[in-house]
């Protein structure tokens, strides 16, 4: 890993003088605007990212530069996450940590290697934004995906309320009765919004997206949970699938015919379509805990679409880790001891829904890196909600698991289910002063955010 990171570096600044010499044939422009789609037969003004030319998000091939214009056509300030890239601190869309929020009108430049490479997707990190769908796909392909020559399925999953994100997280604020306040003590909550629809590339599965395949051959799906709260089975039926990546890095090869999909977590899964398929084969999300899906069509030459229902018959079972424990990344980080290590508690609880992270035993203290450490973090949950932590500008590798060591993917964010201990490590060599957070987007809301800060980096 450390070798290969160096020699990206290298790589990258070769790109960076390249770019400067074509920069503006390369610049893309993203913009910010609002749209109407239409949910099960109601139309929902909700916002989007698109380019210029109208395509939604932005693909890059390995070795491009991320060279964006980020324009703000909304009524509203707005500040994008690039989710899963590692750029310069300034440059990351944390409004207030970073940069400041993108007035309505104004735009933002971003320049920066396009690294690391693969599934990685983009949100607002401004107030409630993400849940009015203010996110999109950025996918790096890998050089190694472009030369397969495999056909490309990319799949974003939302979760969708005809209720406004403030009412939302108002509603879970409003404190509750002494008997839901018992019962959230000692029963795991495996969710806590109630969304009127999941989305699969903004459709539901009255009107899903069918897209075309080649009978017999093999794809290369990007799944992307982009949503607000809610994590994801995803259930491929009958299809045989290879996991490949998951959170846009590489891991052993994995057989699935279900895989978790926590919130802000991605996978690619290479996937073998039979030979003789009378009808489109759904590839599904199924929130946790519930019986409503989304999904797409995969349609084979000649073969009939049947309507596949919003509801399956059985809910999704809660997300855990059996998964994780059998992920092994396939460019580990270097092997080299922890500098040093940090105890981080995930605290809250349904009843009065404030949540926190506690960093050595006291809330608002950020982690305190210094450049060139091996950092550890032990996030313990003691709470009875799973909590999928990110920590921004960096990508972190799982190490153990309720004292389960292993040699785990590399991520960005790991899942930590209730009463569960996950250590992971990554290496402090992007300084800055960095969101580290649950990527719920109430819990977040409600305090479960912290920050990681190297000395003297600025
Ligand atoms: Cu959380």
């Amino acid at each position: 890993m450390r070798l290969s990171r160096r020699s990206l570096l290298v790589g990258s600044t070769a790109l960076v003088m390249a770019s400067r010499a074509a920069r503006s044939s390369d610049r893309r422009v993203l913009r910010l605007e609002s749209r109407t789609i239409d949910v099960n037969g109601r139309p929902a003004t909700r916002y989007r990212v698109v380019q210029s030319s109208g395509a939604w998000g932005l693909t890059l091939d390995q070795g491009e530069m991320f060279d964006v214009r980020l324009e703000n056509r909304l009524s509203v300030p707005s500040s994008v996450h690039w989710h899963g890239m590692n750029p310069p601190w300034r440059q990351d869309g944390v409004p207030f940590l970073s940069a400041p929020p993108i007035a309505p009108g104004q735009a933002a430049e971003y320049t920066f290697p396009a690294v690391p490479v693969g599934t990685r997707w983009m949100h607002s990190h401004f107030g409630l934004q993400e849940q009015n769908l203010l996110a999109a796909p950025l996918i790096v392909r890998e050089q190694s995906a472009i030369s397969s020559g495999l056909q490309e399925v990319v799949v974003m999953f939302e979760d969708f309320s005809w209720t406004s994100p403030r009412e939302i997280f108002a509603s879970l604020r409003k404190p509750k009765p002494m008997n839901m306040a018992s019962m959230g003590s000692s029963v795991p909550d495996l969710n806590d919004v109630t969304y009127d629809a999941f989305l699969a590339n903004d459709r539901t599965l009255a009107d899903p997206q069918v897209i075309d395949v080649e009978k017999g051959g093999e794809i290369r799906l990007r799944l992307i949970n982009a949503a607000a709260s809610t994590n994801f089975m995803i259930e491929l039926g009958e299809l045989d699938g290879r996991v490949l990546t998951v959170d846009g890095n590489p891991v052993r090869p994995l057989e699935v015919r279900r895989f978790p999909l926590a919130v802000a977590q991605r996978v690619d899964i290479a996937l073998r379509l039979p030979a003789g398929a009378a009808t489109a084969l759904p590839v599904l999300a199924r929130g946790e805990g519930r019986r409503l899906q989304a999904g797409v069509l995969l349609r084979p030459a000649g073969a009939a679409v049947a309507k596949i229902p919003e509801t399956a018959a059985a809910p999704a079972p809660a997300i855990g880790l059996a998964e994780e424990l059998q992920l092994r990344a396939e460019a580990p980080l270097a092997a080299r001891p922890v500098d040093r290590s940090v105890p981080v508690d995930l605290t809250g609880d349904m009843a009065g829904y404030v949540w926190g992270m506690s960093v050595h035993g006291m809330e608002g203290l950020p982690v305190t890196v210094a450049k060139g450490e091996r950092v550890e973090l032990v996030m313990r949950n003691a709470t009875m909600m799973s909590h999928p932590m990110h920590l921004h500008g960096h990508s972190f590798q799982v190490t153990e698991i309720n004292g389960q060591v292993l040699a785990g993917a590399v991520r960005d964010p790991i899942l930590v289910p209730p009463r569960t201990t996950a250590k992971v490590v990554f290496d402090a060599d992007n300084p800055g002063l960095w969101a580290y957070h649950c990527h719920n987007l109430y819990h977040m809301a409600a305090g479960m955010f912290a920050t990681a800060v190297y000395r003297g980096f600025s």
